[in-house]
C-alpha cells in the first residue's frame, strides 16, 4: 500500500473516532448536538489527530488511550474554524466545500456550537481517566498542552493579535508570532500529546515540539502561497506577488521566492529534527512533507 492510499485509511479510521465520541443525539439538547456534528464531520484533512496518533506510534504507544485526545483535538480545532467564520470574524459563508454552521444553524447556534465542541473536547479527553487510571500523570499532563495550547498562550492569543491587527501594517516578527500561535500551537500540541501519552522523555518532547512549531509555520506559509495563486490564477494574472491582498501575509513579507525557499528551510529543519530522534515512522516523514508541499 502506497502513502497516499494510507492517508485515506488513517483518514477514514479518524472519522470513525470522532463518531464514536460524538454526543448520542437526544433531549432538549438535540439541536446543538446537530450542530455539533455538522461542524465536526464536514471533512478536512484531519491533520492534528493523524500527526497526534503517528507521534504516539512513533513512541511506541499501543492501544486507544490516545484516541480520546485525537477525538478531542479535532474538536477543538473545528470550533476555531466555526467561529472564525461568523460574521464578527471572517463572515463565511462556506467551509469545506458546504455551508458554514452559522450559515445552517443561525448566529446564535454557530456561537454555541463552537463553545460546546471546546467544552466537549475536555470532557472527552477527560474520559481518558477511566480508560487508564494508571496513567494519570500522563493525562493531566497531555490535558495541560491540551488547554494551554488551545488558549491565550495558544491559538486565541495568535488570533486575537491577527484580529487587532487587521488594516494595519504589521512586521515580518508579528506576522510570525501570529502564525506561531494561531496555526503552530495546535499543531504543536498535537505532536506533543501524542509523544507524552507514549511515555516520551522530557527531551524527547522539546524536540517534537520544535519539529511541530517548524511544520506550523511552513504549513501556513504554503498557505499563503497557494492563495497567491489560486487568486492570480483567478485573475488571469502572473502569479509573481501578493496583489490583491491588503493584508500583511508571509508572501507581502518576503515575495513568493523568499516564501517558497523558507518553507523549503524550515520543512528541512522539521525533517532533520524528526530524524535525529532515532525513532522511525516513515510515515510521519512522508506526511510532513506531503503538507508542507501541498497544492491544495
Ligand atoms: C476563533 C479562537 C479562534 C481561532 C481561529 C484556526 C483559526 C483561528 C482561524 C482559521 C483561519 C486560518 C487560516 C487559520 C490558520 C490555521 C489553518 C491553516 C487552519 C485550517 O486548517 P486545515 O487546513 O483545515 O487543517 P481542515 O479543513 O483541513 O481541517
Amino acid at each position: 500500500m502506497d502513502f497516499q492510499e494510507e492517508r485515506k485509511q488513517k483518514v477514514t479510521n479518524i472519522e470513525e473516532i470522532l463518531v464514536r465520541y460524538l454526543p448520542e443525539k437526544k433531549g432538549c439538547q438535540k439541536l446543538i448536538m446537530e450542530a455539533m456534528e455538522y461542524s465536526l464531520m464536514a471533512g478536512g484533512k484531519r491533520l492534528r489527530p493523524m500527526l497526534m496518533q503517528e507521534t504516539y506510534t512513533m513512541f511506541g504507544g499501543e492501544g486507544r488511550l490516545v484516541e480520546p485526545f485525537m477525538a478531542a483535538m479535532e474538536m477543538i480545532h473545528t470550533y476555531s474554524l466555526v467561529h472564525d467564520d461568523l460574521p464578527a470574524m471572517d463572515n463565511d459563508d462556506y467551509r469545506r466545500g458546504r455551508k458554514t454552521t452559522h450559515v445552517v444553524y443561525g448566529e446564535d447556534m454557530g456561537i454555541l456550537a463552537g463553545d460546546a465542541l471546546l467544552n466537549y473536547a475536555f470532557e472527552t479527553a477527560a474520559g481518558a481517566f477511566e480508560m487508564e487510571p494508571e496513567q494519570s500523570q500522563r493525562i493531566g499532563r497531555a490535558l495541560g498542552v491540551l488547554a494551554r495550547k488551545a488558549g491565550i498562550f495558544g491559538m486565541i492569543g495568535g488570533q486575537v493579535v491577527d484580529v487587532k491587527e487587521t488594516g494595519h501594517a504589521i512586521t515580518g516578527e508579528t506576522l510570525e508570532f501570529i502564525y506561531e500561535l494561531k496555526t503552530g500551537a495546535l499543531i504543536e500540541s498535537s505532536m506533543m500529546i501524542g509523544a507524552i501519552l507514549a511515555g516520551a522523555s522530557d527531551a524527547e518532547i522539546t524536540s517534537v515540539e520544535k519539529i511541530a512549531s517548524d511544520v506550523g509555520m511552513a504549513f501556513q506559509i504554503q498557505d499563503d502561497i497557494l492563495d497567491v495563486i489560486s487568486t492570480a490564477e483567478e485573475l488571469g494574472k502572473p502569479v509573481h506577488s501578493d496583489e490583491k491582498n491588503e493584508k500583511t501575509t508571509y508572501v507581502t513579507w518576503k515575495g513568493l521566492e523568499g516564501a517558497k525557499k523558507d518553507v523549503e528551510q524550515i520543512s528541512e529543519a522539521a525533517l532533520g529534527e524528526l530524524r535525529s530522534l532515532d525513532r522511525s515512522n516513515p510515515y510521519l516523514e512522508w506526511l510532513l512533507s506531503e503538507l508542507v508541499h501541498r497544492k491544495s
